[in-house]
Formats: C-alpha cells, structure tokens, sequence
C-alpha cells in the first residue's frame, strides 16, 4: 500500500470522543467493537453458528461473525464471536456511589488507633451461607495478607477473627456478640442466581430482628460487590477487588471513631 493511501485512510478515521455516546473502542474510536463468549445446547455445525450468530444480533451486535467454534461434546458447542455494538452510553449521566476514602497504610492506621481509638478494634470475618471461596476473605484477614499488602491480623490495636467459609448467619451474628465485635465483615464470591443477594439480605434481616443491627459497622466484599450494592443492602460499605486490609481498615477506624 503506498504512503499516500494510508494516510488518507487514517485521516478518514473517526477520532471523536463523545462523553454522551460511548462506545466499546476496539481500534479505531467509536467502532464499537466487542468480543462476546457463550455455550449453546446444541451441536457445533453450521446451523449452530448461525444460530450464534443471530443470538448476537438480537444482543445489538452489528456485523456479528464468528471467530472461533468449537464441540464441548455432543450436545453443546461453544462460540467465540466479534461484532460492533450498536448501544452507547452517556458517560456524563453516569453516577456511582463510590467509597472515598483517604487509606492509610498498615503503620498508619496502628499509630492512628493508638492515638485516637485507644482500645483494640475487634473484627469477625467469614464467608457466609453457602459460599466456600475463603481466598478473599483471607486476602483481608489473614497475617501474611495478599499482594504486598498485610491482612488484618497482622495489625497492632485490631483484635482480628476468620471464622472461614460457609458459616450460617445465625452463627456468625452469635460469635459476633461473644466476641463483642466493633465490625463483621462478610465476603461474598458465588453470585450465581444472585445468592448472594438473598445472604447478604438475610444477614441484615436477622440483625435487625434482634435489635443489633446498629451495634456493629457492617461491610461486604467479593470480587462483584460494589460500595453501591452493599449500601443498598443496608451495609455500611461495600468493597470489591483491588481493595486491600489497609482499605478496609482505614473505613472501621474512622467508623468507629465517629461513633
Ligand atoms: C479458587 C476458586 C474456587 C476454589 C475456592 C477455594 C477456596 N478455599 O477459596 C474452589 C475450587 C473450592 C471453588 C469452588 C466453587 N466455585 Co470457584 N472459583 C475460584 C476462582 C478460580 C478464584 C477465586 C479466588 O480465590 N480469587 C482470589 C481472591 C483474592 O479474589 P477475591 O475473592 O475477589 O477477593 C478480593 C476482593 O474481592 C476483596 N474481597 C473479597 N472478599 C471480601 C470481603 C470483605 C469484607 C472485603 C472488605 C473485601 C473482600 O478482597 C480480595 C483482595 O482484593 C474463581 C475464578 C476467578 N478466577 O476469580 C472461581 C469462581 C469464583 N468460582 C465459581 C463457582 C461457580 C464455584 C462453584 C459454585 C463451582 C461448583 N459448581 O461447584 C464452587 C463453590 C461452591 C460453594 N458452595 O461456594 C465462579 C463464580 C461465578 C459466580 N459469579 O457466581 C467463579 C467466578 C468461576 C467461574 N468463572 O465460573 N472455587
């Protein structure tokens, strides 16, 4: 190709950024360019690429095609595919409840105990109901904590208790109270059929039955839990991957200051 025609080409290339029609960018801006994975229950051959294919289409998928079958077994088939979406997104509309918070590191938040809590801060965790991911939660808790960051154990001035997975509410609310928690912290990671809703849900229920849902600072977190979700749920925050013990820790000390 000469010189010349690449650059009218890429002159003609739309290099717009609109805030109020976002687009997925593949790349060229505004192309809308996505690539979407699923199984269907049916046999890999033409028939079920098209099939594929027009599924995509009803999901606003414009110029769908299908990159890359394959059979999972006799009765179901798996589809990669690429096409360009035909939905935008205001961005300027968007709005989050987003946690803001000023973390202060492991250090920080023990001198800030010693100096302004002046008691140890007691904290319970587990992961609840039926959920038996414990990776999260241990990311938090644990002493050895994850990616270079101290799970809560290790911190002076916060008594810090992992009751582990699957541990019934009604249990977890009952350690709460003997080990006289300031915070509980839930982890969440199986959201299939949106089991965790109803968890989470219950939890709160249960508090409020018996009168002590103001007596503890009550967190969520998994890798789909947004502050957003957690508050709407009557938690007080909600925190999702890429958070950290210094996170969670820098909340419930100010939390319980506040109190
Ligand atoms: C390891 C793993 C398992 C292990 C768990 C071992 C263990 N001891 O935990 C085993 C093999 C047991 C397992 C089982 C199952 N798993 Co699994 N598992 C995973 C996997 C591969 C990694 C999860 C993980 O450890 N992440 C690492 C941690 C550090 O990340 P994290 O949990 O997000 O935690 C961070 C934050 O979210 C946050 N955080 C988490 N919790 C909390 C809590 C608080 C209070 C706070 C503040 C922050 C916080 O802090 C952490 C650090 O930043 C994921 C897939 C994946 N790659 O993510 C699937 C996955 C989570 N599993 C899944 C499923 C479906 C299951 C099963 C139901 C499968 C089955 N049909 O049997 C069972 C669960 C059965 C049950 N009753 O729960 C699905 C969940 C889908 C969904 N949305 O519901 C996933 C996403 C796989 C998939 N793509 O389908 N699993």
């Amino acid at each position: 190709m000469s010189g010349k025609a690449l650059s009218t080409s890429s002159q003609e290339l739309d290099k717009t950024l609109d805030l109020t029609n976002i687009k997925p960018y593949g790349d060229t801006m505004n192309d809308g360019k996505v690539q979407l994975s699923f199984t269907l229950p049916i046999p890999n051959n033409e028939k079920g690429v098209e099939t594929a294919i027009q599924l995509a289409k009803k999901m606003g998928l414009a110029d769908a095609a299908v990159a890359y079958s394959e059979s999972l077994d006799k009765e179901f088939s798996f589809y990669v595919l690429y096409g360009s979406s035909s939905y935008s997104i205001n961005y300027n509309e968007i709005t989050v409840e987003a946690l803001e918070i000023d973390t202060m590191d492991m250090h920080q938040c023990e001198d800030y105990i010693a100096k302004n809590i002046k008691k140890e801060i007691v904290i319970v965790g587990a992961s609840t109901g039926t959920d038996a991911h414990t990776v999260g939660i241990d990311a938090i808790m644990n002493m050895k904590g994850y990616a270079g960051h101290y799970g809560l154990e290790r911190y002076k001035g916060i008594e810090a208790y992992n009751l582990g997975s699957q541990v019934p509410n009604e249990e977890f609310i009952q350690k709460a109270v003997e080990l006289n928690a300031d915070a509980l912290l839930v982890s969440q990671t199986v959201t299939q059929k949106d089991v965790h809703i109803a968890n989470l849900t219950n939890l709160i229920e249960l508090l409020e039955a018996e009168g002590l849902r103001e007596r503890f600072i009550i967190i969520a977190g998994g890798p789909r839990i947004t502050n957003e979700l957690a508050k709407e749920l009557g938690y007080d925050a909600g925190f999702g991957s890429g958070k950290f013990a210094d996170d969670v820790a820098t909340f419930i000390i100010k939390k319980v200051e506040e109190q």
